[in-house]
């Protein structure tokens, strides 16, 4: 069976971000297919990419970008599939362009907003996964154990 998971992005200028996306999903089990899709360079493949993610057999997109970042929303437009856009931090504005583009849909199209940088693409990933684990109880006790094992790596007390 293919990936269920997508991760786009605008550039391959992303990737360092999305990749932590990537990561986690790994670490969980969880195949994904990763494409440089971009909204304003490649129009084309961005719309063949939406119009046939759910025929591909996709369940979550997650899409990144920064700047002017329409990509989330536009893939969003195109597909019912959930998008969770990553708003990737930029040169000129540190991440807040990208993120007031991609979190600011008007109603009826939604995108799932994450927290600018490696972070949201992070929590993208584990929301991917919590997306998909409401209907598979293996990748539920996946998520489960990893998230336990987060919570058991805190300390009580600070060590010097
Ligand atoms: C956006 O412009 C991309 O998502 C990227 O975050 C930003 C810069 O792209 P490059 O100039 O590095 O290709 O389209």
């Amino acid at each position: 069976m293919g990936a269920k998971v997508a991760i786009v992005m605008g550039s391959q200028s992303d990737w360092k971000t999305m990749t932590c996306a990537a990561e986690v999903l790994e670490e969980l089990g969880v195949e994904t297919d990763v494409r440089i899709v971009s909204a304003h360079r490649t129009p084309d493949r961005m719309y063949d990419f939406a119009k046939a993610a759910e025929a591909d057999g996709f369940h979550v997109i997650i899409a990144g970008a920064g700047g002017a970042a329409h990509l989330p929303g536009m893939i969003a437009a195109l597909t019912h599939i959930p998008v969770l856009g990553v708003p990737v931090q930029s040169r000129a504005l540190s991440g807040e362009d990208s993120l007031l583009s991609i979190v600011q849909m008007p109603a009826g199209v939604p995108v799932g907003t994450l927290a600018i940088g490696e972070a949201g693409a992070t929590n993208a990933g584990l929301l991917a996964a919590a997306i998909l684990a409401n209907g598979d109880t293996a990748l539920a006790a996946r998520l489960k154990a990893w998230r336990q094992a987060r919570s058991d790596a805190v300390t009580e007390r600070p060590e010097d």
